[in-house]
């Protein structure tokens, strides 16, 4: 049996920035995952992700997501390579109805408020001037803009691979394609099995994330929702408008929460990614259906492109599947595990994780090595 101080279970967004913030101290360090990340079957892959200041999710995380800006560029800095880009965001609000966002309500005003609030750089567009900088959106006159300075993009395997990397440099050991079946109390530790493997950890961070539910009794399991999300990349349309110097970009457009899309920037000059979100549970990730089929591409285009967004054409070039793991109000999960105080869960997630993920890291390895209140 090895024996490890700390052993992060689960290798994604949170997980890696935590394996790194641990690699930093005089801990032995292990990560274990049950694929190679960064690998394409859990909830950090597909290009890019939104990140933005003034969260509209709750004014507690906006703390969160500075920290995080802050230690991308540290990480950045350090490993040589570029995760983020932060050359605007736009959020936009068909203005007929409120709607929620990750379980937020009135979120367009409540992001608004807490740039105001937070000191997060932004400016209000009006129709005109949306129009004018962004052709593409074709939000009606009674929509609203918010458009936020620093807000843009990570590159999440980048970020994963980046940290996982440092972590390594640091001391911390990797245990890849080993799925870990069990988790029991021994005495002070936790015995961790995986297959024929056994491991024996002083403090676990299980940051599984879709797969938590194999860890939890039933009435618990329950309120992690798995849905699945794919991911589109349009054909661009020639001479309409410059995608590659567009923001990220957010719009909800009716009071249902799946009333919503967003995307990117070109990364290519051919296509853009776009998508929206789905909340229907599909109970595990090995539920999950990995191809996406062409009345599912059509239906994307139909309900949720044409009359809202101009110069591309109704081409989809690639489609990737993911999932979001997601909580009844969409909030964070962070305790320590039922009779096992040794270990810490996190499920950092509803689909607005990704953004935070370096911070908590750094919060979740603080609270596994000085044991500080989270
Ligand atoms: O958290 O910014 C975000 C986001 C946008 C779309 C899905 N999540």
């Amino acid at each position: 049996r090895s024996k490890y101080d700390v052993v992060v279970i689960g290798l994604g967004a949170v997980g890696s920035a935590t394996l790194f913030h641990l690699s930093k101290s005089s801990k032995s360090i292990l990560g274990i995952d049950r694929y190679e990340p960064p690998h394409t079957f859990g909830s950090s892959h597909g290009e890019s992700r939104i990140t933005r200041l003034a969260v509209g999710e709750g004014e507690d995380y906006v703390a969160l997501a500075k920290r995080s800006h802050k230690l991308w560029r540290e990480i950045e800095a350090e490993a040589g390579v570029e995760i983020m880009s932060t050359k605007s965001g736009i959020l936009l609000d068909s203005g007929a109805q409120p709607w929620a966002k990750h379980g937020s309500e009135g979120f367009w005003d409540k992001t608004v408020s807490f740039a105001k609030r937070q000191n997060v750089g932004h400016q209000i567009l009006d129709h005109e001037e949306l129009k004018a900088l962004f052709p593409a959106f074709q939000l009606g006159s009674s929509g609203k803009a918010y458009l936020e300075h620093d807000a843009g993009f990570l590159r999440p395997e980048l970020a994963i691979h980046t940290q996982l990397d440092l972590a390594q440099k640091n001391g911390a050991q990797l245990l890849l394609n080993s799925p870990v079946e069990q988790l029991t109390k021994l005495g002070d530790s936790i015995l961790i099995r995986s297959g024929e493997r056994e491991i024996l950890a002083g403090k676990v961070l299980l940051s599984a994330g879709g797969w938590i539910r194999d860890f939890l009794p039933e009435p618990e399991r329950l309120k992690f929702k798995i849905c699945r999300q794919v991911l589109y990349w349009l054909e661009i349309e020639p001479d309409f408008t410059d995608w590659t110097s567009y923001p990220v970009w957010m719009w909800g457009f009716g009071p249902d929460p799946e009333d919503f899309i967003y995307g990117f920037p070109s990364l290519d000059g051919k296509t853009v990614k776009m998508a929206t979100e789905s909340f229907v549970d599909s109970s595990h990730p090995d539920n999950l259906s990995r191809e996406v089929s062409a009345e599912e591409q059509a239906l994307f285009l139909r309900e949720k492109v044409s009359g809202k967004i101009l110069g591309l054409k109704p081409n989809i070039s690639k489609s990737v599947v993911c999932f979001y793991t997601v909580t009844e109000d969409a909030r964070f999960v962070i305790r320590s595990m039922a009779e096992m105080e040794n270990v810490l869960l996190v499920s950092a997630c509803s689909g607005h994780g990704f953004k935070h993920s370096a911070a908590l890291g750094e919060q979740l390895a603080k609270a596994l090595v000085e044991g500080m209140e989270l």
